[in-house]
């Protein structure tokens, strides 16, 4: 077997069908346990209001996890625990069980037809910037925070 590099990437967690806060805990444990998985750190877990869709409010976090997975092989694993998950897309944006995005891998800059790092809407979106900040303080400038601040967001408890 090839040995990589260990790589720390973050992965933004989603749901507003069902029981969201159940369904991310079940796809943390499953992705904790997944081979090339060496760790995670996961953020708190936030209400907020749907962002350029509909449907009920979403259940977000973001996971720090440190991989020796490729990006193009951690997808295919967010892709899988999606599906396990029961995900449908029936139109884009349709309200989720689960949707799992990889935001970052590295200092990757990835544009495939399947992925594209960073995720193209990261720093436009609340529910990816709060919970990323308790992560990594230094990735979320309060600028970019300011700027989603019209975005309803809560920290569950
Ligand atoms: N995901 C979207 C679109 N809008 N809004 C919230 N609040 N949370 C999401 O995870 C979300 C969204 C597309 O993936
Ligand atoms: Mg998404
Ligand atoms: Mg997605």
């Amino acid at each position: 077997m090839t040995l990589r590099e260990e790589v720390t990437a973050y992965v933004g967690l989603g749901a507003n069908l069902g029981d969201p806060v159940a369904t991310l805990r079940l796809a943390l444990d499953r992705l904790a346990r997944a081979p090339g998985i060496l760790g995670l750190r996961v953020s708190g877990f936030y209400r907020s209001a749907p962002v350029d869709a509909g449907g009920p409010w979403y259940c977000n976090a973001v996971a720090e996890v440190r991989t020796t997975l490729t990006a193009p092989a951690l997808l295919d694993w967010l892709q899988f625990l999606e599906l396990a998950a029961g995900r449908e897309r029936p139109y884009r944006n349709a309200p989720r069980t689960l949707d799992l995005d990889l935001l970052l891998y590295g200092s990757a800059r990835i544009d495939s037809p399947a992925l594209t790092v960073p995720h193209p809407r990261w720093r436009e979106r609340a529910f990816v910037l709060r919970p990323l900040q308790e992560l990594d303080r230094a990735r979320v400038d309060d600028a970019a925070l300011a700027a989603v601040a019209d975005q309803a967001i809560e920290r569950l408890p």
